[in-house]
């Protein structure tokens, strides 16, 4: 007979351009969890750990970085915020909702600054390794109109300054991720109005959680790994 264990929780991220409408929709995810009866815990990237968010400080803050620099910085806050964050709470049965997460490094670092993809691979393998989203939601918006969604904000930040072209890259990298891993990824059109948005995102992760739960009972099942 094996111990019952609790089952190990699941990663869901958060991607999208700017303006895409995060917030928003981070606030459909929970509204869908809670009433699952799903403990969570809500993180973001970079940063997520006291040192992490240390890193994201001088990332985000700074007048110039190397783009190398950068994507190491990205990496360095990723490493802590999976060892001392994500992996402990999805193995206590914890699921983590991370406000962006690695497909970001291969959209921005990548597709934006133009690092080669298969260094951002290779630090995706031994930083992140075995730990990778279950699900990923990628709000698909043009980045002219992300863009000017966020127009009027008092401040933005070193990233947020980039110009257009910049941001037509990030979404063609986002496009290219979703292509490579269409088994985690799904893609809402965020130029929609905000219920229709929530509507599509509370769909979705409905869907998840009864799958993963299905899943659950069937591992729970005499003779499957974690039956009895
Ligand atoms: N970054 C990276 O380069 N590499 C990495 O590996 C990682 C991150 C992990 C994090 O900054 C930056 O780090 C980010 C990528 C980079 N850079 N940029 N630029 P952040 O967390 O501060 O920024 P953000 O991730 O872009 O988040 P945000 O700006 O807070 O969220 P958002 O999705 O852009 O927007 P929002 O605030 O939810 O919505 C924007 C506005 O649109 C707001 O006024 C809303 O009211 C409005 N909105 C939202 N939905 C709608 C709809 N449906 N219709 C109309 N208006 C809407």
């Amino acid at each position: 007979m094996h111990p019952r264990t609790e089952p190990r929780g699941r990663l869901i991220t958060l991607e999208g351009g700017e303006g895409a409408g995060k917030t928003t929709a981070l606030k459909s995810i929970q509204t869908v969890l809670e009433a699952a009866g799903i403990r969570y815990l809500m993180t973001r990237e970079p940063g997520g750990t006291p040192e992490a968010e240390a890193i994201r400080e001088l990332l985000l803050g700074a007048e110039h970085l190397e783009p190398m620099t950068e994507l190491l910085l990205m990496f360095a806050s990723r490493r802590e915020h999976v060892k001392k964050v994500i992996e402990p709470a999805l193995a206590t049965g914890l699921w983590v909702i991370s406000d962006r997460y690695v497909d970001a490094s291969y959209a921005y670092q990548g597709g934006g600054r133009g690092i080669d993809r298969r260094l951002i691979e290779q630090l995706d393998q031994a930083v992140v390794g075995a730990c990778q989203a279950d699900l990923t939601l990628l709000l698909d918006i043009d980045p002219k109109l992300g863009m000017e969604r966020i127009r009027h904000r008092p401040r933005t930040d070193r990233i947020e300054n980039e110009r257009l072209a910049f941001f037509e890259r990030v979404w063609q990298a986002y496009q290219q991720q979703a292509r490579q891993h269409p088994e985690r990824f799904r893609i809402i059109d965020a130029s929609q109005a905000r219920s229709r948005v929530r509507g599509e995102i509370e769909t979705i992760l409905k869907d998840f959680v009864t799958a993963t739960q299905h899943k659950h009972q069937t591992d729970k099942k005499p003779g499957s790994p974690d039956g009895h």
